[in-house]
């Protein structure tokens, strides 16, 4: 009998996290709704080029979703559940640093890589891990506490992790062995009804509401689930109108005429959710917290190593313009920054080096261009001579100033942070290590993605242009 294959396997666990995250957050039911008719809307309105960025059909199934955990060993575990689906680590977030309040986390993503893989599912799973040995968040008793209660934890049955196991190495599972694997993964994702002990997640609430959802309760959860969206003001517009509260802003890039790079995102505050407390005296009791929130995003172009510097310096500009004088609106700000300092077109990211692009051949055209991915200028050149047809790829990771802002929006308290303590080294070669697989750097995977589609391109219009290496 044949095997479902990762991807496979991949797509079906979404459909079911799907599920499960839509009986125990009801609005985000709405969030997909509203996500699906601003899509269509926006189908409507601009045809083919709503499409750019990823067929109609492949932007309606995409999701991701994010998870914490709080030790090593449970990241390692979680790692082999997301490999035998055909999602590797990609990306080092520390936003230990990015966030004003206490978030004492570094995360990854785990994802499809290859092209096809997106292509067929591009579901991905934002992950974080608590850094319980960082002295700006936990002094040294709470910390050894706080390990002691994270290694007696079992979050991945061990019949869960074996099924892993043997989809990583057969490359898939047989029908009845993969309804067992999908039904343990969710179950091991959803919310546990298992009572909270209430002192010990209110110590560590004091110190950050993150650490408590991750350290405070003996199993994890999907935090959200995040559809994509082709027009994001218009569904934040659309959500606060029929009285859902936001946060404040949408993260990342502005609204502006050009080009979307990387990725906006916003997100509905977090809902109170019933859960049962143990008290002091044993008892059990009933009670509320907010932790789960709706995130939703718009994907635009990635941007090259040069194209994320002028991002972080555009960005750093806008904060330097609201520092002198907070009057204006961030968005606007941010809007005419963009303007200034960002190419209006496609092409002029091209031409400049700042976005990543795959090719197909055009038309021959007599031409000696030595091409490379660094030659910008030849690209763009050959693009208006239609000898190469460009198409945008898409950013498939994250960003850390806006994961940062969107766990930062959704805390009830800010914590607290010692900044004068010094902070434990966290890294994406600590974080290979730990996982036992090397954690991808973005920028690598896009540059092999244009350069081998730059090859073929190059390679379909024959002999009428020479490619440097
Ligand atoms: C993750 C927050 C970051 C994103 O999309 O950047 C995030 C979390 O709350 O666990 O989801
Ligand atoms: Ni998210």
């Amino acid at each position: 009998m044949a095997l479902l294959s990762a991807w496979q396997l991949r797509a079906a666990f979404a459909q079911r996290m799907a599920v499960t995250y839509g009986r125990e957050v009801p609005a985000y039911g709405t969030l997909v709704d509203v996500a699906a008719e601003v899509n269509a809307d926006v189908l409507a309105r601009d045809g083919a080029a709503a499409e750019r960025l990823g067929s109609i059909a492949r932007v309606t199934a995409e999701r991701h979703g994010a998870i914490r955990v709080g030790t090593p060993a449970e990241l390692h575990a979680v790692s082999r559940i997301f490999a035998a689906l055909g999602m590797f680590p990609v990306g080092f977030y520390d936003l230990r640093d990015a966030a004003r309040s206490a978030v004492p986390v570094v995360s990854t993503a785990f994802r499809p890589v290859a092209a096809e893989e997106l292509a067929r599912n591009p579901f991905r799973m934002f992950t974080s891990m608590l850094v319980t040995d960082d002295r700006r968040f936990f002094a040294p008793d709470l910390q050894a506490r706080l390990d002691t209660f994270l290694a007696r934890r079992t979050l991945f049955p061990p019949a869960l992790l074996r099924l892993a196991e043997q989809a990583i190495a057969d490359g898939g599972l047989a029908a009845d062995d993969a309804e067992r694997f999908l039904d343990l993964a969710t179950s091991a994702f959803a919310l546990s009804t298992e009572p909270v002990d209430r002192a010990w997640y209110a110590e560590l609430a004091a110190v950050s509401a993150v650490a408590a959802d991750i350290g405070g309760v003996m199993s994890t959860h999907i935090n959200h689930l995040t559809p994509r969206v082709l027009d994001i003001d218009e569904l934040y517009r659309r959500m606060s109108e029929r009285g859902i509260a936001m946060i404040e802003e949408i993260q990342g890039p502005p609204r502006w005429s050009g080009p979307d790079v990387l990725l906006r995102q916003t997100s509905f505050r977090a809902l109170a959710e019933q859960r049962r407390f143990r008290e002091a005296d044993g008892s059990v009791t009933a009670g509320s917290l907010r932790v789960r929130f709706g995130e939703v995003e718009a994907r635009g172009i990635a941007l090259t190593p040069a194209g994320r510097d002028r991002y972080d310096a555009m960005v750093a500009e806008v904060d330097r313009r609201l520092a002198t004088d907070p009057g204006p609106r961030r968005a606007d700000v941010a809007a005419d920054v963009w303007r200034k300092r960002l190419p209006a077109s496609e092409l002029g990211l091209l031409r400049e080096g700042l976005g990543f692009f795959t090719f197909a051949a055009g038309r021959a055209v007599d031409s000696s261009a030595r091409l490379s991915t660094e030659a910008g200028e030849e690209l763009a050149r050959l693009v208006e001579a239609g000898a190469l047809v460009a198409t945008p790829i898409v950013y498939e990771d994250f960003l850390p100033r806006s994961a940062a802002g969107i766990f930062q929006s959704n805390l009830t308290s800010a914590g607290r942070k010692d900044t004068a303590a010094e902070g434990s080294r966290r890294d994406a070669g600590w974080l290979s290590d730990v996982i036992g697989r090397e954690v991808s750097d973005p920028a690598r995977l896009y540059a092999a993605q244009q350069q081998a589609a730059l090859e073929d391109a190059v390679a379909r219009l024959g002999g009428a242009l020479t490619s440097a290496e």
